[in-house]
């Protein structure tokens, strides 16, 4: 696409409806149309199935919050989620649609600290400051969310956003023995009961079932696209593979789905052909830790500018998301929400205590991906990522795997400091 032709499109009317603060709001899309070009539309060589998620951006404000209006018309609920623990499979299977509400952006950043302390991490401030200052078409579109007690920044911030939309509360064991795994399944049953009465829908073996194979089919795609973008040289960029897993969280999954196959196509005729979107001696950098939510684009943006590629996300916006499946062949409900709950415990975040499988998994990716260095990636304050990539460091030193752990937050203030790190460790891993 031509970079003069996007706009992020504007919709005064239906954000009114959706009781934001239009005047402030409306400064939003000219900045993001700024953005998205300087930092997507500028690179060369974009396979042609991008044209796609370039519309999912223009309309992220309108066309999409467009239908998840109709579809609330039709009595369909829209739930919000901050965290991949959150089964959306029930959500899908009670007739409902599932958002991610996390929050990228530093706009939102003051109104929270109006309220909330400043020192916590920015993803959760992004996310209630888009709340409290209604700013954020997806926040005001939901009937009610669902957070959970992974981390005490969140799980205490639920406690306030109730008073601003409905918030329910699953509780996240924080290790995985026996017990934890009895206690999940109980949380997965009182979901999937809470979302009934909430939507008034029943959901029997067929509803769960085609959730299943629903979002199975999304994540089956995102892994078909990941083992794609692996190949040297890389047929697509790390800065448009995060943006599809962002994207991953707002879209309608079996479209979505269908999109990212017809990429997947076009990737495997440009590896074929030889089309690549950088030289097969670009330095490779994978990426580990907390999830980058849109339009948190800042590392990528920062590791592809210094001449290097990104060549796996290990991380909730990424692989964590989508390496694991749910059996598709269970023949009862009890069943089905044992496999679902036996898939979800492999989420390896590191709000889990001891929490091995991500060493082992990180390291696997590093591999597959054919990196030559980690970059792990700590929104500041996150104490669970940050205490965690001590061990990952020395997993790595262990391993021969270059390494290097970056704390960041939303601000710009840190972009050159951190680009000057980049650049050290790229020379780094050259040699
Ligand atoms: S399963 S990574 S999506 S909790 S970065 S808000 S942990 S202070 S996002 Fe996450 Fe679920 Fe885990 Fe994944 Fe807290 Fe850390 Fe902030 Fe975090």
């Amino acid at each position: 696409m031509a970079a003069e032709q996007f706009t992020v499109k504007s919709d005064p009317e239906l954000w009114t409806r959706l009781n934001m603060d239009v005047e402030r709001f409306k400064n939003m899309p000219p900045m993001l149309t700024q953005a998205y070009t300087s930092i997507f539309l500028s690179q060369k060589n974009r396979p042609e199935g991008m044209s796609y998620f370039n519309d999912c951006v223009a309309n992220i404000h309108t066309g999409r919050i467009d239908e998840l209006m109709a579809a609330k018309d039709e009595g369909k609920p829209v739930v919000g989620t901050f965290c991949v623990y959150v089964p959306e499979e029930l959500v899908v299977a009670a007739g409902g649609i599932c958002v991610g509400l996390c929050g990228g952006a530093q706009g939102s950043i003051a109104d929270a600290e109006k309220i909330l302390p400043r020192n916590i991490c920015p993803m959760v401030k992004s996310a209630f400051g888009f709340k409290v200052g209604g700013i954020c078409p997806y926040f005001q579109a939901v009937d009610f969310v669902y957070g959970e007690t992974t981390c005490d920044a969140k799980k205490k911030t639920w406690e306030l956003l109730d008073a601003y939309v409905p918030t329910h509360v699953m509780e996240i064991p924080q290790r995985k023995g026996a017990r934890d795994k009895v206690l999940w399944l109980e949380e997965v049953k009182d979901f999937k009961a809470a979302v009934e009465k909430i939507t008034g829908n029943r959901t029997g073996l067929d509803e769960i079932s085609g959730a299943i194979r629903l979002i199975n089919d999304k994540r089956r795609a995102l892994q078909r696209l990941n083992t794609l973008r692996h190949h040297n040289p890389a047929p697509i960029s790390g800065l448009d593979m995060l943006l599809i897993e962002q994207i991953a969280f707002y879209d309608e999954p079996g479209r979505f789905a269908g999109k990212v196959n017809e990429l997947c196509d076009e990737l495997e005729k440009r590896i074929k052909s030889g089309s690549a979107v950088a030289p097969a001696t670009t330095p490779r950098i994978m990426v580990s830790g907390t999830p980058m939510a849109l339009p948190n684009w800042k590392l990528h943006n920062i590791i592809e500018k210094s001449g290097a590629i990104v060549v796996n996300e290990e991380s909730c916006i990424g692989t964590r998301y989508y390496k694991d499946l749910i059996d598709e062949s269970s023949t009862t409900v009890e069943s089905q929400l044992e496999r679902l709950t036996e898939r979800y415990m492999q989420i390896d975040c590191s709000c889990f205590t001891p929490n091995d499988e991500r060493m082992s998994q990180v390291v696997k990716e590093y591999r597959e991906s054919g990196a030559q260095g980690i970059i792990d990636y700590c929104l500041q304050f996150c104490h669970t990522y940050n205490i965690e990539a001590v061990k990952l460091r020395q997993v790595c030193e262990k391993e021969g795997i270059p390494f290097l752990a970056i704390e960041s937050d939303y601000s710009p203030e840190d972009v050159g400091q951190l680009q000057t790190r980049v650049e050290a460790f790229i020379e780094q891993i050259q040699g």
